[in-house]
């Protein structure tokens, strides 16, 4: 006999509601799609390889399944097994004791992707005192939170209703890749019934085969190219004249800055012919209702991210397209207890909040831009969560574990992050988690990273955990289920980690919870929700409201759209859209490296050792069109160095249609099937993206910190004599 469980997948951050079949032995047996539940796509299992791989997840006989405590020198690969209590036990003393010699900002903890459910690392770290989390989010998604929040006064959720919109502009994004659920299925629906849609990427993705318009854009230009857009729809007179005149400010400025990125400049900096420029241009202004979706093609893009972005914002408001159905969306407070109010920043106190490492750097991404900020969110009766806007920034944190300068960082908490993979400049962060006195590692699996811990304690994932998301707390919005199986072996919930250490350490007051389904149950309370209510639907969204600016205005300082931004002047940057020339490559490194875009199966340094997922990618990929194959005598196949500035990895050649004079990696490869200790680390140093990264603050997005993964200067040559066998 067996039971079905509705219970999501939480392999990526679509959480797909599936239902799982379990036999008398609490063995999962079957897993479908759940068409009942959101987000519900039918097409999943075609469309998404790693969805059948949660079985064999689930027992995979290198899955973590009890704490471990290291007991020979960092990294040797020497472990005991140990007890959660002996665990948590140690960890809270050795914690204490460091807070009583460095003080509380000693502690950092490092996070990622869209895993597990953060606010309950970041409610322990505020009551604790540290303002340092290091996340991934200052080139993930963050950026396009706080430009939207700067010049709509709130972040906006882009849309496509195939019923109602009339052009799609991606721009750096490919779903084809990194989303194959429902948004993708709607897009290729859309594309396949007429929809019109415009891809700018220099690679021709999985998207951009959906459409004729793929503007194949020299990487790190998009600023530029936005500028020109804007440039064509004001020369044109193909703004939304009454939208403008009513709710944006700044309009004659913007119309100023933009006059000298002509189609033809931005033609000459883009590598977009000119006449498709015009054309692109005047195509989304005159197709309405229209949404462009943004990606880590933007985010990624350093020291032009914030411009770029605000760019894009400034189009989607000159041409109207802001809060209407089809087009994009300005979400609202959530009913349930939002997390801004579940992290408890305020009582991180200001002498900690001044603390954040980079006194003069990055003043917005800091608690002085959030406060800032949040002064007008509030007069519209919403806060965002403080961990997307005044993330630590990952170099400067590095830096002080190793120097000790401003103040020692000594402790670490990883929590669903692989940083040895993920973060730049692998050396830099391999030799800051080796001077640490004391690193935790939350992990399913011995990853790098967890190769370097103190203690690893064993966690859940797939079915073994039940879900809230809620869209990063910005939205009214939540969706997710029960936990369809117990915890196996000594697995527990990251939530279980804060909530015991939290109690361990003088917060009990904040803690009146003994599981994550007591907490979760509070959480929807102000919605009238329970949680079993809750797992039965899988989700709860009221019904949209748009426009409501007619009544409301903006969240902003002017209370309009701001083309010209009122808080980046005040923090002394420019206020309205530029583009920063790039430096020339220059003959030593005369290619551009694009790192990371993805690929299925993997979801970043995840799955290597998944069998059947492995087998369908075994060796990374290094894409080059052919005519540049052709110029360095390379063939598909051969193995190549692929070096910059800061180091070299080899990586398997194929050819891409995509820009010449470009090359395109992928991130996140370790090797599981080789020794977990010092010095191979899983291949650690082989072809892992990040040995050739940086993000240094030097060469940085002087506005939020943004660093660059995705045109860096580089060369490429055949790896002579190396095969797959050396891999
Ligand atoms: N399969 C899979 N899916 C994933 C993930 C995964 O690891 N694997 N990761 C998840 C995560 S964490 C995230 S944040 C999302 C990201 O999702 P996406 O934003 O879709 O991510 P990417 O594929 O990295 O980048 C999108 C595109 O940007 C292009 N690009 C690179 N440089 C430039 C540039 O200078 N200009 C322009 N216009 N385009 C450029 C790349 O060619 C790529 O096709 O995906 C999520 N989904
Ligand atoms: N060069 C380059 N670097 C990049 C990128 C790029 O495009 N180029 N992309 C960046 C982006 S957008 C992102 S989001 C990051 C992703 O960076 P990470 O999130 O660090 O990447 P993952 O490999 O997904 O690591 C997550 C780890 O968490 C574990 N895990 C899974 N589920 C859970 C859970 O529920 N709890 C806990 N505690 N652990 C869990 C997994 O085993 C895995 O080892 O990488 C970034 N790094
Ligand atoms: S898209 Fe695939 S991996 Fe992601 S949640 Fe859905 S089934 Fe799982
Ligand atoms: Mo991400």
């Amino acid at each position: 006999m067996s039971l079905v469980h509705e219970s999501n997948c939480q392999l990526c951050g679509y959480f797909c509601g599936l239902r799982v079949s379990v036999d008398d032995n609490g063995r999962v047996t079957r897993v479908r799609p759940d068409p009942g539940r959101y987000p519900y796509d039918p097409s999943i299992l075609a469309q998404c390889r790693r969805f059948t791989a949660n079985k064999e997840i689930l027992e995979h006989p290198e899955r973590l399944n009890h704490p471990l405590k290291r007991i020979g020198k960092r990294g040797s690969g020497k472990w005991q097994r140990v007890t959660w209590n002996e665990a948590m036990t140690d960890i809270a003393s050795h914690l204490q004791d460091l807070k009583s010699r460095y003080g509380a900002e000693t502690l950092a903890t490092c996070i990622s992707a869209p895993h597990t459910i953060y606010w309950p690392l970041h409610r322990f770290l505020n009551l604790w005192g540290t303002p340092n989390n290091v996340g991934i989010g200052i080139v993930c998604w963050n950026p396009r939170i706080w430009v939207n929040s700067l010049t709509y006064g709130w972040p906006i959720e882009d849309e496509l209703d195939p019923a109602v919109t009339r052009c799609v502009m991606l721009w750096g994004i490919n779903p084809a890749e990194s989303d194959r659920s429902l948004f993708w299925r709607t897009l290729k629906d859309y594309a396949a019934s007429g929809g019109k849609l415009i891809v700018i990427d220099p690679r021709r993705t999985g998207t951009a085969h959906l459409t004729d318009r793929w503007l194949a854009v020299r990487p790190g230009t998009d600023g530029a190219l936005a500028l020109g857009f804007l440039n064509v729809v004001i020369q044109e007179g193909l703004w939304d004249h009454e939208f403008v005149e009513q709710w944006c400010s700044g309009f004659d400025e913007l119309a100023q800055r933009v006059k000298d990125y002509t189609p033809k400049k931005v033609a000459g900096i883009t590598g977009i012919p000119e006449e498709v420029i015009v054309e692109s241009a005047a195509f989304y202004a005159l197709s309405k209702p229209a949404a462009i979706f943004t990606g880590l093609g933007i985010d990624m893009s350093g020291i032009h991210c914030t411009q770029t972005l605000r760019a894009i914002a400034s189009l989607r408001a000159i041409t109207g397209n802001v809060d209407v159905p089809g087009a994009s969306f300005i979400n609202d407070r959530p009913d349930f207890v939002p997390e801004a109010d579940l992290e408890l920043s305020d009582q991180l106190q200001e002498s900690q909040r001044v603390k954040k490492l980079g006194k003069a750097m990055f003043g917005l991404q800091r608690y002085e831009g959030y406060e800032r900020l949040t002064q007008f969110t509030r007069r519209h009766g919403k806060q965002l969560p403080t961990r997307y806007l005044t993330s630590a920034h990952p170099h400067l944190v590095w830096q002080a574990m190793i120097t000790g300068k401003p103040y020692p960082v000594r402790a670490l908490i990883c929590m669903a992050s692989n940083p040895l993979l993920c973060q730049a400049n692998t050396k830099l962060v391999y030799n800051a988690l080796k001077s640490l006195d004391l690193l935790v590692v939350l992990e399913q699996f011995l990853t790098p990273t967890a190769m370097l811990a103190d203690y690893i304690m064993p966690v859940t994932g797939s079915f073994e955990q039940p879900l809230m998301q809620t869209n990063g707390g910005i939205a009214n919005i939540a969706y997710g289920g029960p936990a369809a199986v117990p915890p196996r072996y000594e697995r527990r919930r990251d939530f279980d980690f804060w909530n015991e250490l939290g109690k361990r350490c003088g917060q009990e007051e904040y803690w009146p919870w003994s599981t994550l389904e007591d907490a979760l149950t509070d959480v929807l309370a102000p919605a009238g929700l329970s949680w079993s209510d809750f797992c039965h639907t899988g989700f709860y969204a009221p019904e949209k409201e748009y426009r409501k600016w007619d009544n409301k205005g903006f969240a902003t300082p002017s209370g309009k759209v701001e083309l010209k931004a009122t808080l980046l002047e005040e923090f002394g940057h420019d206020p309205l859209p530029a583009y920063l020339p790039t430096i020339g490559a220059g003959s030593e490194f005369p290619l551009t490296l694009m790192t990371g875009a993805r690929k299925h199966p993997y979801y970043s340094s995840e799955f290597r050792q998944v069998k059947q997922l492995r087998k369908l990618h075994p060796r990374p990929l290094a894409e080059i069109s052919r005519a540049t194959a052709d110029r360095f005598a390379i063939r598909p196949g051969d193995m190549i160095w692929i070096e910059t500035k800061q180091g070299k990895i080899r990586q398997e050649t194929t050819i891409a249609e995509m820009r010449d004079g470009v090359v395109s990696i992928e991130y996140g490869w370790w090797y599981p099937e080789k020794e977990a200790m010092e010095p191979v680390l899983g291949g650690l140093w082989e072809s892992n993206a990040n040995i050739l990264t940086t993000a240094d603050t030097a060469f940085c997005d002087p506005i939020l910190g943004q660093w660059d993964f995705r045109s860096i200067p580089c060369r490429i040559y055949k790896a002579e004599g190396a095969t797959d066998a050396s891999f």
